[in-house]
């Protein structure tokens, strides 16, 4: 189908496409950015929502794994509503931040998946010590990078840290762009598939955790609530990622953490819990989508409540 639905999965294409019509359509409140070309070229894309200058920031990384398809479906979803919603609530949270949101950051894979193999997890950038192929690029970004086995130094495995931090022309476009505008990103939210956890730092150890712990926990937990309260009953738990997943070191939120400042620094991890895994049937596009506004909605009150939304220079 031509119009965007959310009934099934867009491919990279069509996800340009339709930002194009977005932007054209909302010119006043939306501008397009590219964050830098990926390994094979292609412009990694992003779309800027914001309604009043020096809104608290919100910056959304999705499909950092280009098979969690859920991520920037959702993400796609989430920008048709904060630009067409009627409903009081959603106006209020998209008028009153600016939203930084790159649906697929993983753009050669993101392709890739949707024509050679559906279960890429890595990049696709060859490595110069091995036949295996690709980085797990959620292992490659410079804050404790490769410590405490929180990734590993094989080429051939899926959590391969990669030769060096930021290898990956798409991780290190992310660096820069996030490192130039860090004073005004209050929030970072980096979309994941699947298993349904909020995830915050530390990624590298289960033994120390960050100064805002508490606070950290106490946002997780208005995210969760609000969800569980919805028709659907969803669960998704919190805590450290290193806590109550396993250690992951190098990942987009704890580097947002501790080298960006940015306080508000969560993974989550989207439906389900493993039925269907990495391959979600479209089906649950919208319930994943609409559950995820109310936990941001959630999230970003409470952020608020404690003191995180102010801006972070004057
Ligand atoms: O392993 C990952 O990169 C994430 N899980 S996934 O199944 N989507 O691959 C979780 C990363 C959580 N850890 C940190 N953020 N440090
Ligand atoms: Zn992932």
């Amino acid at each position: 189908d031509a119009t965007f639905g959310w009934t099934r999965y867009y491919n990279l294409a069509e996800i340009d496409a339709w930002l194009d019509t977005m932007l054209a359509a909302y010119p006043d409140v939306t501008s397009g950015f590219v964050l830098g070309q990926s390994y094979e070229g292609r412009d990694i894309r992003g779309l800027l929502i914001s309604y009043k200058w020096g809104n608290p920031g919100v910056f959304i990384e999705s499909n950092i794994h280009a098979r969690e398809w859920i991520t920037s479906a959702t993400a796609t979803w989430l920008i048709n509503e904060l630009l067409t919603s009627k409903d009081e609530l959603v106006r209020e949270l998209a008028e009153s931040h600016d939203w930084y949101i790159v649906p697929v950051l993983n753009v050669d894979v993101f392709v890739y998946t949707h024509e050679t193999d559906r279960l890429w997890r890595k990049t696709r950038q060859p490595s110069r010590i091995s036949d295996c192929v690709g980085v797990d690029p959620n292992r490659n970004y410079d804050s404790h990078w490769m410590e405490n086995g929180g990734a590993s130094s094989n080429p051939c495995d899926e959590t391969y840290a990669g030769p060096q931090p930021f290898s990956e022309p798409e991780i290190k476009a992310m660096s820069d762009f996030v490192s130039i505008l860090k004073d005004k990103i209050n929030v970072m939210l980096a979309f994941h598939s699947y298993s349904q956890l909020l995830l915050s730092p530390y990624g590298h150890t289960a033994e120390e955790f960050p100064e805002n712990y508490a606070d950290l926990m106490q946002v997780a937990k208005a995210y969760s609530d609000a969800v569980h309260q919805l028709p659907y009953g969803t669960i998704y738990k919190y805590g450290s990622s290193a806590g109550i997943l396993y250690p992951a070191s190098g990942a987009t939120n704890d580097w947002a953490y501790n080298e960006q400042d940015i306080k508000i620094s969560y993974t989550i991890e989207f439906r389900d819990t493993g039925n269907f895994g990495f391959v979600l049937p479209a089906a649950f596009i919208k319930p994943n989508a609409e559950e995820t506004l109310i936990g941001i909605m959630a999230l970003l009150a409470e952020s608020k409540k404690l003191g995180y939304m102010e801006p972070k220079y004057t």
